[in-house]
């Protein structure tokens, strides 16, 4: 590996600065969750999944919030931005999700935005089935980031490959899109060779990984969309407003 820092390693470096706080995001996520406690009563608690669920929509929040920070997706018709974040929104927050359990999870449980630990024994007894399936597929595809050592550089390149996917439908600038996609691959790449030089196809597996995140993020919104129809999501929230996005 070559100690002057190459076009990629500044490239990545500013990627990363971008990067949200967790910190902060949790501090963020708690006062909201506080905040809607405090608006209601003793006797109208909400339940555990209406607080998941809030977790979620304010994770959202800050992943929206961190792609329109981003000069090249600003750069794109705010169309286009549209489309993009409609059809990668829940992978990102699959994603969000794996590497937060890559870096503070502990083994058999699950860390929260909230920095909570719940044991995954626990899900599986008092979820149902899609729910349980969707826990033990992710919690299988930790195993594997683990065992890749996924770190922080590698982690923003696939959040951006994600983001940037020249494939989806009616894309107007999908040169620029492809051109973003090739540059964050090529980053990814040097990256991983020159972190693990021994490791000649950590890149490879990287990739291989994302279309279980795709597969996972569908399972996701096909859980909440079974939820919606059952009157259980909250109506004014951006995780029901880009669940409809893609059901019309
Ligand atoms: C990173 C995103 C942050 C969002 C926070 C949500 C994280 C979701 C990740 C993992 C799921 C953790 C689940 C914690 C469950 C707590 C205890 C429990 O098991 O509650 C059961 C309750 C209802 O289960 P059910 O819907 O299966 O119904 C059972 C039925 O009544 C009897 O048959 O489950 C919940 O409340 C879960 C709510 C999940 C909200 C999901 C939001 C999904 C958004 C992002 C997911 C990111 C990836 C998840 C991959 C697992």
């Amino acid at each position: 590996p070559s100690l002057t820092p190459t076009s990629s390693s500044c490239f990545l470096n500013e990627l990363l600065q971008a990067e949200p706080d967790e910190k902060q995001l949790c501090t963020r996520v708690l006062a909201s969750l506080q905040r809607e406690q405090a608006c209601r009563g003793k006797h109208d608690r909400l339940n555990t999944f209406s607080i998941m669920c809030k977790m979620a929509d304010q994770t959202l929040f800050g992943l929206v919030e961190w792609a329109r920070n981003i000069a090249l997706f600003k750069e794109l018709k705010v169309e286009d931005q549209m489309v993009l974040l409609q059809s990668c929104w829940s992978e990102l927050l699959v994603l969000d999700h794996l590497c937060r359990q890559v870096a503070y999870g502990k083994e058999g449980s699950i860390c929260l935005i909230t920095g909570q630990q719940i044991e995954v024994s626990t899900i599986l007894s008092q979820a149902g089935a899609t729910l349980s399936s969707l826990v033990s597929r992710a919690q299988d595809l930790v195993s594997k980031l683990r065992s890749l050592q996924l770190d922080r550089e590698e982690f923003v390149c696939l959040k951006y490959l994600v983001l940037f996917n020249p494939d989806v439908k009616s894309i107007q600038d999908r040169r620029q899109v492809e051109q973003t996609q090739e540059r964050v691959n090529r980053a990814l790449m040097d990256h991983t060779m020159q972190t693990h030089p021994g490791h000649s196809d950590k890149f490879g597996q990287l990739l291989l990984r994302l279309p279980e995140v795709r597969s996972i993020s569908l399972q996701v919104e096909e859980y909440l969309y079974q939820r919606h129809l059952l009157g259980d999501l909250p109506c004014n929230s951006l995780l029901t407003e880009m669940l409809h996005a893609k059901h019309t």
